[in-house]
Parts: structure tokens; sequence; C-alpha cells
């Protein structure tokens, strides 16, 4: 065969990704279980490329060079692992399997082990940046074997976003590590979008100011150090009005916020590994909640709450978004340099940062300060002791204690913001009231305590004479 690379698969994210590929000069083997999406494609977009349409997997596999290449692009589970065995049975040693759905790593890990078992490579590749990214330049975050990277990194780096002169595309790690990834960025996507929303709320139910008043507001804070693309399409989404009613967009879209799962998954994850990741989790529950439509029936109320708003409340916002986003990213980082440690990826977390620049949904010029922390130091234990951090975080601390004590007293929920600074607080904290629980589960349980004067673990006799005993 003479086709460079494949894609299987041409929903909507396969054929922008295949088109993708044609446009940079590839020549892409495309097919689909049903060959209606393959005929499609290349009726529609045959003249931005060279397409080289199969219609059964065995003619896709013989339409390629060796090493042969393919990527997945099927629903992510069941369908998935059909279509890997379908093509691990049609390929040789040394080709390469490439998942570019949004798998779960743990899956990834297994489908990883057992092609490798059969001398194929299996690089489960996270693809952010929806269908207009497949297309323009995604963020990609590739896992698999490091010769894999050899072969296909050049192909990926080639069309994923570009920023700067550096492609949203690094090597991340072996077997599930790129799908880990894929699944924190997904979880800070649910955090920052979380702390957007209860900016916007706060300015409106205690602010009083109207949706195109935020929007505007949103747009000047898309020229500063939030300057994002979801700070960005914030202005957007809240300037729109909606056309059957002349009201605002935001008012006629009904209240309840959906998710797919990988905010779920990533919280899921770090209960395993033991890193908080409040911000995420709080986002992740603050859509559940949402979605509690009798409970909420149940106890809405209509009650006044007079508050006295600072006069500064729009920079507060600001300053409260900013400090809860360092602090959600934080905690993201935290969880993949834990769960580098435990599954031995060696990430590099300066260089996620990098690729998360352009082309993913989570894209920042904030991005590059993170960046810049892991390059000064790779091993900092926290983004919230990097110096940078630190100094902009300790900036924006009495504007977000002001904006949480608001919130509380105007009866809005701020479920990121106060948790955020709970983190922050519980970090800076000298002595944490661990020490009660400490107590506690010995009194109950005998299940022992350390002191902080002597080495070895203690247990004092509640029941008895409340003498202490080494344990
Ligand atoms: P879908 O997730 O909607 O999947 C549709 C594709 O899966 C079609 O090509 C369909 O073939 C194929 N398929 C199914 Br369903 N069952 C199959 C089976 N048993 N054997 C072979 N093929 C099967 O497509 P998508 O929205 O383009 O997403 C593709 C992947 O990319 C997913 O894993 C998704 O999670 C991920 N992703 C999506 C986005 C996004 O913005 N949509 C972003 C990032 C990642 P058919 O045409 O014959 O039915």
């Amino acid at each position: 065969g003479t086709a460079r690379i494949a894609v299987t698969g041409l929903a909507v994210m396969g054929s922008n990704l295949a088109r993708n590929l044609a446009r940079h000069g590839y020549k892409v083997a495309v097919h689909n279980r049903s060959f209606a999406k393959t005929k499609a494609l290349v009726e529609q977009h045959g003249q931005e490329g060279e397409f080289v349409p199969a219609e059964t997997m065995a003619d896709l596999v013989a339409s390629l060079q060796q090493p042969r290449q393919v990527i997945i692009m099927v629903k992510a589970g069941a369908p998935t692992d059909a279509v890997i065995d379908e093509l691990a049975d049609l390929m040789e040693p040394g080709d390469m399997v490439i998942d570019g759905g949004n798998a779960h790593f743990v899956d990834t890990r297994r489908r990883e082990a057992a092609l490798r078992e059969r001398g194929l490579h299996f690089v489960g590749a996270g693809i952010s940046g929806g269908e207009e990214g497949a297309l323009n330049g995604p963020s990609i975050m590739p896992g698999g074997s490091p010769e894999s990277y050899k072969h296909l990194g050049p192909v990926l780096e080639s069309i994923a976003a570009n920023v700067d002169g550096q492609p949203c595309c690094v090597h991340v790690g072996p077997d599930g590590a790129g799908h880990f990834v894929k699944m924190v960025h997904n979880g800070i996507e649910y955090a920052d979008m979380q702390l957007i929303a209860e900016s916007y709320d706060l300015l409106r139910r205690a602010g009083g100011m109207t949706p195109a008043q935020i929007a505007e507001v949103f747009r000047t804070w898309n020229s500063g150090d939030l300057e994002s693309y979801l700070v960005e399409i914030t202005a957007e989404v809240l300037g729109h009005v909606d056309a059957a009613t002349g009201k605002p967009f935001v008012d006629v879209v009904e209240d309840r916020a959906e998710q797919k799962g990988t905010g779920r998954w990533t919280v899921q994850e770090a209960l395993e590994l033991g890193i908080p990741v409040t911000g995420i989790a709080e986002a992740v529950f603050a859509r559940s909640l949402s979605s509690r439509v009798d409970q909420r029936a149940a106890l809405e109320s209509t009650a006044d709450v007079s508050v006295t708003v600072p006069d500064t409340l729009v920079d507060d916002v600001r300053e409260a978004l900013y400090a809860s986003k360092v602090v959600a990213y934080a905690q993201g980082f935290d969880q993949m340099r834990a769960a580098s440690e435990q599954y031995d990826w060696d990430i590099d977390l300066g260089a996620m940062a990098t690729i998360w620049r352009g082309g993913c949904i989570i894209r920042a010029v904030f991005l590059n300060r993170i960046r810049e922390a892991y390059e000064k130091a790779p091993d900092v234990p926290s983004l919230l002791v990097d110096d940078y951090f630190r100094a902009a975080v300790e900036n924006a601390v009495d504007a977000w204690r002001r904006v949480v004590v608001t919130a509380v007293q105007a009866n809005v929920p701020v479920p990121g913001f106060s948790s955020a600074l709970a983190y922050y607080d519980a970090l800076r904290s000298n002595r944490l009231p661990a020490a009660l629980i400490q107590g506690l589960r010995d009194f109950f349980g005998a299940h022992t305590y350390r002191r902080t004067d002597r080495e070895g673990s203690f247990h004092t006799l509640w029941g008895a004479d409340r003498s202490e005993v080494d344990a």
C-alpha cells in the first residue's frame, strides 16, 4: 500500500481528523463501518487532499505503507474494542493502532498490554478541541511506546495546533498516560466552567447586573491574565439574545448541566490516588445538583435578601476567579504528578501546560505561567508554591474572601470559590484539626496515632486509665 496513515470511524471527529491529515499532504486511507460515510467524505472533501476510500477493514490495512498506522475514531467502549480486535487480526508486528477516542485510561492500559503481547503498538491518544479542533488543529496527548511515537509523532505534531512555533502535541508517556492527561484536562475544564458560572451568578444576583453587562465584563477580563477561550466564549454566550423571545439566551436555557463522564472519571481516580481535586469535584457535583429538579422545586425560595455589596465587586470577582482557577489547576497538576509516580509514566508536567495552550477547550495565556513554573522547578510540590502563583494568590486573597462572604450573605452558592479558598487556607495552616481526627480514631477504634515529639505509633487506653502505650 501507499497511504501514509489511516482513519477508521468517520463520524464528525474522524472525518475532520482525516481531512486535517489530507490537508497537510498525507495520503489518508479512510474507512467506516457503514460505507456511506466514507463515500460522503470523499465526495464532499476529496479535493482537499489524497484520500484512499476503503470498503472493508482488510482493504484499509492493505492500502497502508509499513509500519501501518491506523487511527480509530469510533464510539468509546465496546465499539472501540471491536474495532481493535478486527484490526489486530489484520496487522503485523511493528504496526500501530491509535485510539483517538475518549477512552478511560484503564481500558487503554489493558488494550496496550494485549496488543504488546502480539507485537503491535497501541497508542491511546487524547484529542481535545472538539470537531473544530480535529479539523484545524487539536491538542493531542499521545501515550504508548516511545518507538511508536518516533513514527507517529511527526505526523501528529504537524496536524496539531501550534502556539509560538511549538506544536500542541507531545509524547506524554507509556500506555495510558495520554488518555489520563486528557481526562484531567477535561476535569480542569469542568472546574474552569464552574468558576466562570459562579462569577456570572454573583455579578447577576448580588451585583444586580444584566447578562449583557456581564458579557462586557468578561470581554474586558479576556484581555488580562484571565485571557482564555472559555472566558472569550462566555462573553459570546452571555451577550447572545434569543431570537424567538428577545430575552437573554441564558434565561431561556434550562438550568440543568449535563455531563458525559470525564469529570466524574477524574474525581473517581483522584479518590483512588488520594489527591484532593476539590475544584473538579465541586464542579461535577454542582452539575449533578442542578439536575435534581424535584429537590430544587421543593426547596425553591424567592426570599429577598438584602446585602451590602462592596463597590469593588466586579474586580473582586475577577480576583476570586483567578485565584480559584490557580487552585483548580494546581490540584489537576497534582493529580497528574501523583498518577505519573503511581504508574511510572514520567510525565513532564510543564510540557502538558505547553500543549494545552492551543487547540483545546482550556487553552489560555495562563498556561505559559504554569509551563514557566515547571521549567524553573520540575519538582515543585504544588503550583501554589511557585513564586509567581504564590504572589498572585496572596495579592488576590483579600478580594477572594470578600467575594465568598458576599456570596454567603447574598444566598448565592459558590462551591468552587469557597472550596478553593478552603483548600488554600488548609495548605497554609500551621496546624490542622486532623490531629483531633486522629484522636477520635484512636478513641473508638484503637487506630493509633503519631506524636509530634517522638518517633513511633501510640495508643491511649481511653477505656482504662488513659495512659499511653506503644502501638
Ligand atoms: P461517535 O462517538 O458518535 O461514534 C460514531 C462512530 O462510531 C461512527 O463512525 C460509527 O460507525 C462508529 N461505530 C459505532 Br457507534 N459502533 C461501532 C462498531 N461496533 N464498530 C465499528 N464502528 C462503530 O463519533 P464522534 O463524535 O466523531 O467521536 C469519536 C470519538 O472521539 C469518540 O470516542 C468521542 O468520545 C471522541 N471525541 C469526541 C469529541 C467531540 O467533540 N465529538 C471530542 C473529543 C473526542 P457507523 O457510521 O457505521 O455507525
